[in-house]
């Protein structure tokens, strides 16, 4: 065995989502902020983001977190996402997958029955409380970044679609949220490539039309999640097809699309302060949310998310690259 690059990983799930946990291997990425440290990793490591997260080694629905020191002293660790898509301001899932593999690999120093974790993310800080019991992550409760709605009732043509009705939200990355049945499609697993190929085609189309920009950190911009609404969805319990680009389906209820979908809510006048909120994947996995107060982003109205959800333990790996191997940098199918 000959290896020119060893990196070390935990893999686990978030309901149903994978994180690959790089915990070793990775040097301290230059940057005096987690935002600029995505920056620097955007136009300097995207093949090691490659490496870990396409074939052969992962796989077209890959997500991972690199571990980081924090650039903030009052975070614990700092965290660089990185997923088939691209490095992430941010990542709900992800985010309850590393605080499990924090506290259930003795990352951080553990406390019963509650463990803070507070991570340095490119999108801000955020906040982690896993409840612990005999060393066993049981659940993690996230304090999200503000969300909040960029626009209601906007609309883009989509060429073979006609012209589409979508909220514009953030809670962490920008969501487009559409009701499925505007487009004449069932909520059926499936169907599922022609919701994926709907929801391509429509991000594809607000990307090149009317891309939205976070109004305090342009380097945040772009709409590369559509989330799909059933059509029994309501402002207490919705379901969602969550498809991103370049062409996968979120599998947990995705984090940061449930705080975009609460702030959408609650722009929309349906979703009160301190109200449980449910969000249902497309594999019928959740996570309940809540909003915790309100606030202000770049001048625009914003609310102070939180949310729960599990995470498991799935191996441990060093991914190795051999000097004769032809995939270094990974391959898309
Ligand atoms: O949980 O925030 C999330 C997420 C983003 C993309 C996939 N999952």
């Amino acid at each position: 065995m000959r290896s020119v690059r060893t990196i070390s990983a935990v893999d686990s799930h978030t309901e149903g989502m994978p994180t690959r946990v790089v915990t070793g291997g990775v040097a301290p990425v230059p940057g005096a902020t987690m935002a600029e440290r995505r920056r620097y990793a955007m136009e300097h490591l995207d093949p090691l983001r490659r490496f870990l997260m396409d074939e052969p080694r992962g796989h077209p629905a890959m997500s991972g977190a690199i571990l980081q020191p924090p650039t903030r002293a009052d975070a614990d660790w700092g965290v660089l996402y990185i997923e088939v898509s691209g490095f992430l301001p941010m990542c709900g899932h992800g985010t309850i997958g590393v605080a499990t593999v924090l506290v259930e690999t003795g990352m951080v120093p553990v406390t019963e029955p509650e463990t803070l974790v507070r991570l340095d993310t490119p999108a801000g800080l955020v906040e982690a409380r896993v409840t612990v019991r005999d060393g066993v992550a049981e659940k993690v409760t996230l304090r999200n970044v503000d969300a909040f709605a960029l626009e209601l009732d906007a609309s883009v043509r989509v060429p073979g679609l006609g012209e589409v009705r979508y909220d514009m939200a953030y809670g962490g990355n920008f969501y487009a949220v559409v009701d499925l049945a505007s487009l004449g499609l069932p909520f059926d697993r499936a169907r599922k490539d022609d919701i994926l190929a709907a929801g391509l085609a429509i991000s594809a189309a607000i990307d090149a039309h009317h891309p939205p920009v976070h109004p305090a950190d342009p380097l945040i911009r772009g709409c590369k999640h559509v989330q799909f609404l059933a059509p029994d969805s309501t402002a207490r319990h919705s379901r969602n097809a969550m498809a991103i680009q370049p062409g996968w389906f979120d599998r947990s209820p995705c984090g940061t699309g449930t705080c975009a979908r609460m702030a959408q809510l609650h722009a929309r006048g349906e979703l009160p302060l301190d109200t449980e909120f449910t969000n249902e994947s497309f594999i019928g996995t959740r996570f309940t949310g809540r909003l915790l107060g309100t606030s202000e982003v770049g001048g625009v109205p914003a609310v102070v998310p939180e949310f729960s959800g599990r995470a498991w333990i799935t191996g441990t790996a060093n991914y190795l690259l051999d000097p004769t191997d032809p995939f270094p940098d990974g391959f898309v199918l």
